[in-house]
């Protein structure tokens, strides 16, 4: 039997999306983090890009490792499917759900340490794979979890609270997703809203991987003065390459169009997402630009945010395995187990 959300009963007055929807069917449990945590506020934004895309909170998995950050699943789309993996091995467990469903819309939550730290082997291969998937690196350059360790995002020479210095350079989770395959690379951060929805709801539509590095403060212990992770770093040092806006393909797009500052991408759906160019002519479909403009934003100091890269051509993983259009998971016995006969002849063969 399949479980269908349907819109509880509300208020009159709460705002509804197309499918009858309020807010309150996106959200989950009262959250449990420190008060101000970066990871609550991308809760926050994801569902608000939930409920302004009208997604079906059935249609989604939420999948996560272990850390504050992959606790989060539990703060939103209550009536979702969810899986808490084991720390570091998201990637393949979101695999296996999105191979055995394709309709499935998976949402993957993660942290620095989950990603590239213990899970920086299964992240590369996810990257290589194409899956149509969104991983959402919820970043604090710290092990919030367990106390504030420093994880492989953490930059050479911020400082814990605690002042140890961090003497070892930081993996960029950006710069690896360019590199190894994504076709979705994005940077935000978690206070900027307008920015983190709109890459969101893109994100969402995307028909292949998309990885979103969201640099979110551990107020309790990256929060401090020579940390590179805190809010004050942030709001100081964040270069903004490219204004967003997010256009469902189901809208009227009646938005003015400065052709000369906006380059539009068209993604699988029709949606179209505008990229106001600021300053540098920016191409989000060149590979190379990408990683200039962050090699360049590195040397300045700067954290730069924005999409880096979309690349709308790239087969998907279902569509590199030839799969079936029907979800596996709802297919009958008949057409995934080979018959008896053809079972006896492989054991024959192997006597
Ligand atoms: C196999 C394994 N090793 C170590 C741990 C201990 N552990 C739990 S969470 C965590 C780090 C979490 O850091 P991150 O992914 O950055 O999440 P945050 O808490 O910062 O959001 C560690 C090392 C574990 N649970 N399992
Ligand atoms: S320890 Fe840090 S990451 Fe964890 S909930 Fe608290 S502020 Fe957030
Ligand atoms: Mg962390």
């Amino acid at each position: 039997m399949t479980y269908i959300a349907k819109p509880k009963f509300h208020h009159k007055g709460l705002k509804k999306n197309d499918l009858g929807f309020t807010h309150r069917d996106y959200e989950g449990k009262i959250s449990t983090l420190c008060a101000g945590c970066g990871h609550d506020s991308i809760t926050a934004s994801i569902i608000e890009a939930c409920f302004e895309l009208s997604i079906e909170p059935h249609r989604v998995a939420k999948i996560s490792g272990i850390g504050c950050s992959s606790k989060t699943p539990d703060y939103f789309l209550g009536s979702s499917h969810g899986f808490n993996s084991v720390h570091g091995r998201m990637p393949s467990v979101a695999t296996g759900a999105i191979l055995a469903n394709r309709n499935i819309l998976g949402l993957g939550v993660t942290g620095d340490g989950d990603t590239a730290s213990i899970g920086l082997g299964q992240f590369m291969h996810l990257l290589r794979r194409n899956l149509p998937f969104i991983y959402i690196i919820e970043d604090n350059g710290v092990y919030g979890l367990t106390k504030g360790q420093f994880s492989a995002t953490a930059d050479l020479g911020s400082k814990l609270k605690t002042g140890v210095i961090n003497d070892l350079p930081p993996f960029d989770c950006c710069a690896l997703a360019l590199r190894c395959g994504a076709t979705f690379v994005a940077r935000s951060f978690s206070g900027d809203k307008k920015q983190l929805q709109a890459i969101l709801k893109t994100a969402i539509v995307h028909n292949g991987l998309s990885v979103i590095d969201v640099i979110s403060p551990c107020t309790t212990f990256n929060d401090h003065e020579g940390s590179t992770k805190s809010y004050s770093y942030i709001k100081e040092h964040d270069e903004i390459l490219n204004e967003l806006d997010f256009v469902p393909y189901y809208d009227d797009i009646s938005v003015e169009i400065d052709e000369g500052e906006v380059k539009e991408v068209e993604l699988h759906d029709g949606s179209k997402l505008r990229i106001k160019k600021l300053g540098r002519d920016y191409d989000p479909s060149n590979k190379f630009d990408a990683l200039k403009a962050m090699d360049e934003a590195e040397k300045k100091g700067e954290v730069l945010t924005g999409v880096f890269y979309v690349d709308t051509k790239k087969p998907n993983f279902m569509e590199m395995l030839n799969m079936e259009d029907a979800p596996l998971a709802t297919l009958p016995d008949s057409k995934v187990r080979p018959p008896k006969e053809v079972l006896d002849q492989v054991m024959e063969e192997l006597r």
